[in-house]
């Protein structure tokens, strides 16, 4: 067939869909009823493997890391390293115990209920060196939730069952009960760990990972992880979901969050709580890393004063480029340096509320950064004007070069659209509202994740798992993530996928044009990360290479469109995923026997 003919019938596939709406009773539950049969992708005629490694990629030898040496590491391993292929074997194990409790904080000084991690907020950092593996030991002392840890932007090769996401690749950890994950840092940098039990990460359940490795530009001290996110002031997160449910039913956006925490602190509107405070040593680089681990809300960062060099982001070392401000998609991470090289003094970090990115919050984050030495003060410094288009840098370039095959593309490529389905408006008030992708709103089953099925063998997947077959290892998957032009809420959408980076090919407005748009999209070493904006009323496209067996989880961060049912799965390799073990069976028992007699609570979302 033509390449235009193929996109075509792509793009038509996805416009006849579009254009039959759905009843309303069928929308969580999807059109045809359980079960269906799975999609299965046409193979590529030709192998592509996997990131070719590029003469740059050959690791120095003899060198160790240090404040003037950050391109390296020890033991033949260096920021050359091609990460995909190869990581230290240090045989060290770092091990953690956490405990999930129902309980109140008050991070910007008013108090609520809360869900913390060993009763702190946000909860302990880990921090391990790249290639030890992380053990962690979690017990779930609430009442009334299941739970699980899903370890952002962690690779999981080989450990598809460690991924944490309930009714995907394990069932939920019932009240009482405990278990173990057990996964490997094969990359470096920083991210973070939250529940993916429903909103639930909303009320507490967040902590962040530092993983030591190269960088791609020297700094003499790493005050480590430094998470901003959006914050319900009085109210829980599963409180919010169901004002925001009652009020997408009507097409509106959620309504707004109430602050931004810094660190897990911040002041209230009203004035109480109070300022985080980070110290900086004079004349010496330190190394920032910011986290964005909002459930609503894009946020834009900058520190007065002092630009940012930007040396990574998400788990990705990229040329280093300076710039004043940083706008961060929830799950995003950058790592910057910042250099104290002012008069010394009291400086303000402001996190901001993207707005154009069709997100408010009522109340805006600061922190204060003190040169050591100064006297402690509200600052008086002047901040940067923040940008006002929701866009990601676009200098964005990964330190060593990937070249993505194009001439699959054609043959591989996919169109996915996004839609909010609102049938209650104007058809028959039935008041119930989804987010789709291709029409089908995710709604997973917490008690036979997709690994339960792997496991039996079985391809009997309902509709509502979403499912994408990727049967063929060692290929790239391309596809074009569109806004449906006739869905009646158009806002960006921050996209992770589990299991991988995804290169992003191009983004563009409008519906995606094979004719104009094919010759846009870059193959030549784009930018590679485990979040993206799909954007408003336009599209974006991604590939990534199968080469990680198992079942991975792309939706949308924001909590209240994945619980609504803005995600699907890829399952990739299936045949080569291994058998769950006796322990994970045992999780699903004890959730099957409290679920089975009488929860307190009942799933009323995606699960996700
Ligand atoms: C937390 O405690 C409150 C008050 O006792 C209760 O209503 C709620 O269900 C509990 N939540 C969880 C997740 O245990
Ligand atoms: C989780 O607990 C919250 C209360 O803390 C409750 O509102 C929600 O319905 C519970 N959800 C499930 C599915 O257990
Ligand atoms: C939360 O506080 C806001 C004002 O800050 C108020 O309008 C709202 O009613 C409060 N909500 C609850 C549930 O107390
Ligand atoms: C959202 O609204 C629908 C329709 O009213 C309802 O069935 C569902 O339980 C609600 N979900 C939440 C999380 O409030
Ligand atoms: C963030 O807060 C934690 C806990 O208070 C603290 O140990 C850490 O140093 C803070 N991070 C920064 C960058 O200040
Ligand atoms: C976090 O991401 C959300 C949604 O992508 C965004 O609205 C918010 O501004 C981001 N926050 C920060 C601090 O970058
Ligand atoms: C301070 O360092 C920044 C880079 O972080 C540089 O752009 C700026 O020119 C320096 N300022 C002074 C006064 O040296
Ligand atoms: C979208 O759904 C249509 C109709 O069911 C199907 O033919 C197509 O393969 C689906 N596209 C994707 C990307 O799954
Ligand atoms: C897997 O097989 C077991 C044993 O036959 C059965 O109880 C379970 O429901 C099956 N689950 C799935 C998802 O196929
Ligand atoms: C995509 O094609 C459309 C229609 O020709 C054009 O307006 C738009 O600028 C193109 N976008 C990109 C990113 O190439
Ligand atoms: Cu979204």
């Amino acid at each position: 067939m033509h390449i235009s003919q193929l996109f075509y019938s792509a793009l038509f596939v996805a416009s006849t869909a579009l254009a039959k709406r759905l009843p309303a009773d069928h929308i969580l539950w999807g059109p045809g009823g359980p079960p269906s049969t799975l999609v299965q992708r046409q193979v590529a005629t030709s192998v592509a493997a996997a990131p070719v490694p590029s003469a740059s990629k050959t690791a120095d030898r003899g060198c160790s890391n240090g404040p003037l040496t950050r391109s390296c590491w020890g033991n033949g391993f260096s920021i050359s390293t091609d990460f995909d292929e190869k990581w230290p074997d240090t045989g060290k194990v770092r091990s953690y115990n956490m405990e999930i409790t129902n309980t109140t904080c008050a991070p910007d000084g008013i108090s609520r209920t809360c869900l913390l991690i060993n009763g702190q907020y946000p909860g302990p950092t880990i921090v391990a060196d790249w290639g030890d593996t992380i053990q962690v030991t979690l017990k779930n002392s609430m009442q009334a939730n299941g739970t699980g840890f899903h370890w952002h932007g962690i690779r999981q090769l080989g450990s598809n069952s460690e991924d944490g996401v309930p009714g995907v690749t394990e069932c939920p950890l019932a009240p009482g009960q405990t278990k173990t994950y057990t996964f490997k840092a094969t990359q470096y940098g920083t991210s973070w760990y939250h529940s993916h039990y429903s909103v639930q990460y909303g009320d507490g359940v967040v902590g962040t990972m530092q993983i030591n490795g190269p960088a791609t530009a020297n700094y003499d001290i790493d005050l480590g992880p430094y998470p901003v996110t959006d914050w319900m002031s009085n109210k829980t997160m599963f409180q919010f979901l169901s004002i925001s449910n009652s009020s997408l039913q009507t097409g509106q956006g959620p309504p707004p969050g109430d602050n931004i925490l810094i660190n897990g602190t911040n002041v209230n509107a009203q004035g109480g709580g109070k300022y985080g405070q980070v110290t900086l040593t004079p004349g010496k680089k330190h190394r920032l890393r910011i986290i964005n681990t909002s459930v609503e809300a894009a946020i834009r960062v900058s520190l007065d004063g002092h630009p940012f060099q930007v040396i990574t982001n998400d788990f990705v070392p990229i040329k280093p480029f300076f710039t004043s401000q940083l706008l961060m998609a929830i799950g995003q991470r950058y790592d910057v340096i910042i250099t104290a090289n002012q008069t010394t003094g009291n400086f303000w970090f402001r996190a901001e509320p993207a707005t154009d990115c069709a997100t408010a919050v009522s109340h805006s984050g600061k922190s204060i950064f003190t040169y050591a030495g100064t006297t402690l003060a509200n600052p008086t410094s002047t901040g940067v004007t923040f940008e006002t288009t929701c866009v990601e840098p676009t200098t964005l370039v990964p330190w060593w070069p990937s070249t993505i095959p194009s001439a699959d593309f054609a043959s591989q490529v996919s169109s996915m659209p996004v839609d909010l389905a609102i049938p209650g408006v104007g058809t028959n008030n039935q008041n119930i509202v989804a987010w789709t992708v291709n029409l089908t709103a995710i709604n997973i089953d917490w008690e036979q994740p997709t690994l339960a099925y792997i496991g039996n063998k079985s391809t009997d997947y309902p509709t509502t798992y979403n499912v994408l077959s990727l049967p063929t290892e060692g290929i790239w998957t391309y596809w074009i993530i569109q806004q449906a032009p006739d869905s009646p809420v158009q806002i960006p959408h921050p996209l992770h996928l589990h299991g991988h980076d995804f290169w992003i090919l191009g983004r563009g407005d409008g519906v995606f044009d094979t004719k104009s748009n094919l010759t846009s999209l870059n193959f030549n070493n784009p930018p590679r990360r485990d979040v993206t904006f799909l954007p408003a009323s336009g599209w974006v496209v991604i590939t990534f290479p199968t080469d990680n067996p198992g079942a991975w989880l792309m939706h949308c961060h924001i909590a209240t469109h994945i619980s609504a049912g803005l995600g699907v799965q890829f399952l990739e390799a299936t045949d080569k995923v291994a058998a769950p073990n006796s322990a994970w069976s045992n999780t699903c028992a004890q959730w099957d026997s409290y679920y089975n007699n009488s929860p307190i609570y009942v799933k009323d979302d995606s699960g996700l």
